[in-house]
């Protein structure tokens, strides 16, 4: 950035001009910068990594670029596609927390002086001298190519976690990687933990919907749900995750358990939990319709919403219950369903599904009540009997 042009040009001349050049060298942070692309799992994993990867950048204190959410839009998963982050989440929301700015803006306007071709460093976790397949395969090459990256070098880590509220993690990343020698940090996948690590889960907060969201949503429940309290329910039963759950019985971790079982569990998971069984699901929307006396259940789900068994079982109470799902509609997403969820007066969700998670910090954050199937005694946020 060049300052000398200033004083070559008229008085009115320098106001106009010497503005225009502040704003563009008080845009670089010579903190640095940190990009990643959310390569694992899909959304409610990537949801998981994003707060890490949050805590990590201000644990740094460098820019988080705010990648794009990967989406798969067909199975089997042959490719992947790409939804700036922007649409589904507000941006200034995130910023009271940190600073943070759209990939595409990165790229856009920072990219071409603070990480030019030819600069373009990898980091990934390995031994040094090792390469980092950066691009190789999907959904990694379509993410960097996106943007047009090719990488010139290959960084690699080894012995550094993502923990940064322990100071000496910090500064170890900060003496190994200054920013003035390596101002961007390009990761292969996100720079977290899965499942969130639990201090990072509060972060949650700072997620918030976008208007188009928020606007679907209310078109939702004002078209679809009776006035009066209602319930959310996420059934995970795809067949993918009925796979999953053939090997849970018994272990103490899997995937997003930590949430109802706690980050040190005493407690072994079981296929129920996993996988509630038709008649956990229909007995405990039951007693907690009746509990609360609620109006309607809106069921989210991939594969099976359940609707007959529901509506049949809910009878007996003797009160009119509407049920009703997205599911098999044009309004069927999972962005729209997770934020539905998360307006309910109260939700069960499955234990062991990061989507169910997403849920879950979202309401807790909110203060609103939350359970698992099959795990009946967990509540999470404001009290309710069931
Ligand atoms: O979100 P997610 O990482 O949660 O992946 P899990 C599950 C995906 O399935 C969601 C769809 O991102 C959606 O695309 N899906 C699941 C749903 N439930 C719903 C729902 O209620 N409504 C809608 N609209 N879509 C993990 C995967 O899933 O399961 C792993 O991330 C792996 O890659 C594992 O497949 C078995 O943690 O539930």
């Amino acid at each position: 950035m060049s300052y000398g042009l200033f004083l070559s040009i008229t008085s009115h001349g320098i106001v106009v001009y010497g503005l225009l050049l502040t704003v563009l060298s008080s845009e670089i942070d010579l903190n640095g910068y940190l990009l990643y692309c959310p390569c694992m799992g899909r959304f409610g994993n990537q949801g998981d990594h994003f707060l890490g990867s949050l805590a990590f950048a201000h644990g740094l204190n460098r820019t988080l670029a705010l990648p794009p959410w990967v989406v798969y839009p067909s199975k089997p998963v042959a490719t992947s596609s790409h939804v700036p982050f922007k649409d589904w989440f507000q941006v200034s929301s995130l910023q009271k927390y940190h600073r943070v700015m759209p990939m595409e803006y990165f790229m856009d306007k920072l990219a071409p002086e603070v990480w030019p071709p030819g600069k373009r460093k990898g980091f990934c976790y390995g031994e040094p001298g090792n390469d980092c397949p950066m691009k190789r395969g999907n959904p990694f090459g379509p993410f960097w190519d996106r943007f047009g990256v090719d990488f010139d070098d290959s960084v690699t880590y080894t012995r550094l976690s993502f923990s940064t509220h322990h100071n000496w993690v910090r500064d170890e990343w900060n003496r190994k990687f200054p920013p003035k020698d390596y101002p961007v940090l390009a990761f292969m996948g996100a720079p977290a933990a899965f499942p969130v690590a639990e201090e990072n889960k509060w972060l949650q907060k700072y997620l918030k919907w976008s208007p188009a969201i928020i606007k679907r949503v209310q078109e939702f429940i004002n078209r679809e749900l009776p006035s009066g309290a209602w319930i959310g329910i996420h059934l995970r039963n795809g067949i993918d995750w009925v796979r999953a759950c053939e090997h849970a019985d018994g272990i103490t971790n899997m995937m997003a358990s930590p949430q109802c079982l706690g980050y040190q569990p005493a407690v072994k998971l079981t296929r129920s939990l996993c996988l509630p069984s038709k008649q956990d699901v229909l007995k405990e929307v039951k007693k907690l319709v009746k509990s609360i006396k609620a109006k309607g259940v809106f069921v989210a789900t991939d594969s099976d919403p359940m609707l007959k068994e529901l509506r049949e079982h809910l009878k007996a109470l003797k009160m009119k219950v509407s049920v009703v799902t997205s599911f098999g509609g044009h309004d069927w997403s999972p962005q729209l369903d997770l934020a539905i969820l998360g307006q309910a007066d109260h939700f069960i969700g499955n234990c062991v599904s990061s989507f169910t998670a997403f849920v879950v910090r979202e309401r807790e954050a909110a203060g609103k009540p939350s359970s698992f199937f099959a795990f009946p005694k967990i509540k999470v946020g404001a009290k309710v009997e069931l």
